[in-house]
């Protein structure tokens, strides 16, 4: 791990050192609107810089980024970071009530929309009292742009290199919304440091990133796991990303993959099982790739058996966080025990505190804390959140885990969606993986919910592979499978088939919504 120098400024690090290294040439990206090599991007990058400096954007200011998976994102990102300001990505599947909240607690000076987006944020634009400015970008589709400036325009009049803003490691970098299971997003502070840490700790050790890899993340740039993937990772290695605007479909990702011949694939649960489950490619192959990643909740181990079995490289799971920016737990290659998250990341250290808040040795259940060097400083403005969750250098995940013998970690679910069945702790995440060893379930999430007695009791809400088979007979077929697999208290008592699950930005599974 290299120490910074006191004079640090990410987007330099990120860009400039691949043009050094002679890759000016190379293509860094692929998008919709087709190849973009390192020089262009570089160019890109000093352009949306020079222009939100021009739109009187100071540094540390924030810049709201509700937009697409285009280069446009990675230019006005970095571009941003470059001069000193502070980019918030933030999540583009949100409802217009969602950005008024964003757009006043941020505080943004200038927003940059993709135009397809740009409905959504009409009402709560006029209503940020701190908003100046709206430049629209351009999206696949194509939408409007209520005579705001365009940013392909702008960009053009931009000056094509700049001065980079003398900031240091320890500055604040840009905010990344941090969903939760419950409550209003909190914004997490994130510093120049971060994106160069998490490559060399998780992109470096463990996925072995390098030049001549083809990553392909599903997902998006605004989520800390895609923006790791997509953005930090391939720029640190000098590595080729393909972006995907798109909702990645198993179709769409197949269809990338092939065309592009990827090499490292970053995806969650729920597409990976549906992507095995895809009749239409069952006879697809990849071998290009060489790993996969997997993040957002546990992988059920048959996925990662039988994605294996079918395409000969590994999935990794693991676990981050928008708060760790990217993951500190990790299954590694030539190492990977599915049905486990792994090992600590070297760099990161754990702990398991037992419900005194003690911590625990050797084999155990516990409440997981992380040490890391890319802990966010803080939420902004929300004090008592951040006293919640960040102690000292230590940062409570909210998440159960169990460690073994070996030192491995197996996910137990998050810390508050436990629930008691008859007085003991059932852990949602177990009986959700008995059901999803099911062959005829997609997937399953489970809650506490009370009985005619006020006893509350595990319900299971389950998507069926065949929606046509829902029905009491399945009902009860998975009861008997779950009560074979698992002590007879935490069968689900109730079984509703939906047809999908809610679920955050980053792929958590919303259990309080289904309570
Ligand atoms: O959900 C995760 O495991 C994750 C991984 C990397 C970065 C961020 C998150 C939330």
């Amino acid at each position: 791990v290299v120490s910074f120098p006191r004079e640090y400024n990410a987007a330099v690090d990120l860009i400039e050192r691949n043009l050094a290294r002679g890759l000016g040439d190379k293509i860094a990206y692929v998008d919709a609107f087709g190849p973009v090599t390192y020089a262009a991007l570089a160019e890109r990058v000093n352009r949306a810089g020079d222009l939100l400096r021009g739109l009187g954007v100071q540094i540390e200011q924030r810049v709201m980024l509700v937009l697409l998976d285009t280069v446009d994102f990675v230019a006005v990102f970095l571009g941003a970071i470059k001069i000193g300001a502070v980019p918030v990505p933030v999540n583009t599947l949100l409802a217009p009530a969602d950005y008024e909240h964003l757009l006043r607690d941020s505080r943004a000076r200038v927003l940059v929309v993709s135009d397809a987006l740009l409905p959504k944020l009409r009402e709560a634009r006029g209503r940020s009292p701190w908003l100046t400015a709206t430049v629209v970008a351009d999206s696949p589709e194509g939408g409007p742009d209520d005579g705001h400036p365009r940013l392909g325009a702008l960009l053009g009049r931009a000056a094509p290199t700049i001065a980079a803003a003398a900031t240091g490691p320890d500055d604040v970098a840009f905010w990344l919304y941090s969903s939760g299971s419950t409550g209003k997003p909190k914004a997490a502070v994130h510093l120049h440091a971060h994106l160069r840490r998490t490559a060399e700790l998780y992109a470096g050790a463990v996925l072995g990133m390098r030049e001549d890899d083809v990553v392909l993340s599903a997902a998006k740039l605004f989520f800390a796991y895609g923006l790791g993937n997509a953005l930090t990772f391939p720029l640190a290695f000098g590595a080729t990303a393909v972006l995907l605007h798109e909702r990645p479909t198993p179709a769409a990702v197949y269809r990338a993959l092939q065309q592009r011949a990827c090499t490292v694939f970053c995806g969650v649960p729920t597409l990976f099982a549906s992507m095995l489950a895809d009749a239409a490619h069952a006879e697809v192959r990849l071998p290009a790739l060489r790993v996969s990643t997997s993040a957002g909740e546990a992988l059920p181990r048959h996925v990662g058996e039988r994605w294996r079995a079918r395409f000969g490289s590994d999935i990794l799971d693991g676990i981050g966080s928008t708060e760790m920016l990217h993951i500190f737990l990790s299954n590694r290659p030539g190492d990977v025990r599915y049905g486990t998250t792994g090992l600590p990341v070297p760099g990161y250290a754990l702990r398991l505190l037992d419900d005194d808040g003690a911590p625990i040795a050797g084999a155990a259940e516990g409440a997981l804390w992380v040490s890391g060097p890319t802990a966010a400083a803080a939420y902004f403005n929300d004090r008592e959140r951040s006293l919640q969750t960040f102690h000292g250098p230590w940062t409570r995940t909210g998440d159960r885990y169990a460690r073994d013998d070996d030192g491995y970690y197996t996910y137990c679910g998050r810390a508050d969606d436990m629930l008691k069945a008859g007085g003991i702790w059932v852990s949602p995440f177990e009986v959700e993986s008995a059901l999803a060893a099911h062959p005829a379930v997609l997937e399953a999430a489970v809650v506490g919910h009370a009985d005619a007695d006020e006893l509350v009791k595990p319900k299971a809400f389950v998507v069926a592979r065949d929606p046509a088979a829902a029905g009491p007979e399945l009902v009860a077929e998975l009861q008997r499978f779950v009560k074979d697999r698992l002590a007879p208290y935490k069968y689900p008592r109730w079984i509703e088939f939906v047809d999908e699950l809610p679920k955050t930005a980053t792929g958590k599974i919303q259990r309080f919504r289904l309570r």
